[in-house]
């Protein structure tokens, strides 16, 4: 697909930061289409006949970053299928009233939750596919996000909410994904919004942002 025909946002942050959750207001909101690649590589894993399930299973649990060749196939799938949807008149972006004129212009709008966690991603992604418009980086201690996760585990039945996933998770994060975001930052394209306080405080945060980038 055509790369001017999207608008593509990066959401990123440690696990547990509350990607997913504010990704979920912002489409409400103003009608974006949300991507987790995370997600993505779950649903892979439980497809029948995929032939990356084992492996999607093993760098998951282990907290390690599955192969870009996969990730990026199925986040240029999700996103090429949206936009045939979209240009076949379904599927459509439902926008709040207050947002419609800013958002007429008929592009594909993308938050890719989640993704890119480490550098050869991050570079193969903005060369091959299109760069993101911003980086959303949701920025909270590893205190608050293990109790979150933990108090997930209890019914998420995610492979990883565990202490010892987890662990691993934030090991990860610090050493294969933090360089990403400060990779962003250096192209001063990254708004930094702090992730500790309640949801309805995170989000008010990252709608000034925003909007302030598309006004
Ligand atoms: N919660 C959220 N916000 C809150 C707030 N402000 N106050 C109080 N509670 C809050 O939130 C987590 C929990 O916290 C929820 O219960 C929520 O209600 C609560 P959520 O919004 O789910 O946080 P999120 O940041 O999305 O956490 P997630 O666990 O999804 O982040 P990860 O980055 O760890 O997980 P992801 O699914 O992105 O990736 C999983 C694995 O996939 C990776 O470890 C890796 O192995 C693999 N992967 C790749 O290999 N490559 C990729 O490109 C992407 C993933
Ligand atoms: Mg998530």
């Amino acid at each position: 697909f055509d790369p001017s025909k999207v608008t593509v946002i990066f959401v990123l942050g440690g696990p547990g930061a509350g990607k997913g959750t504010q990704c979920e207001s912002l489409v409400n909101d103003y009608g974006f289409v949300h991507l987790s690649a995370g997600d993505l590589l779950r649903a892979e894993q439980q497809r029948k006949g995929s032939q990356y399930g084992a492996l999607i299973a093993d760098y998951i649990k282990e907290g390690k970053i599955v192969p870009m060749e996969v990730t990026i196939a199925l986040l240029q799938n999700a996103m090429r299928e949206t936009l045939n949807a979209q240009q076949g008149g379904e599927g459509g972006q439902v926008v709040a009233e207050e947002h419609r004129a800013k958002w007429s212009d008929g592009k594909g709008r993308f938050l890719i939750d989640g993704f890119p966690r480490k550098m050869d991603q991050a570079l193969k992604f903005d060369e091959t596919v299109c760069p993101s418009r911003f980086v959303l980086f949701l920025h909270c201690t590893e205190e608050v996000m293990l109790q979150r996760l933990l108090k997930r585990g209890e019914t998420s039945g995610r492979t990883d909410d565990n202490v010892e996933s987890i662990k691993k998770r934030f090991q990860t994060f610090v050493e294969t994904s933090m360089p990403v975001v400060d990779h962003y930052r250096k192209q001063d394209r990254v708004v930094e919004v702090d992730s500790v306080a309640s949801k309805e405080q995170v989000y008010s945060e990252i709608r000034k942002a925003v909007d302030l980038t598309f006004e």
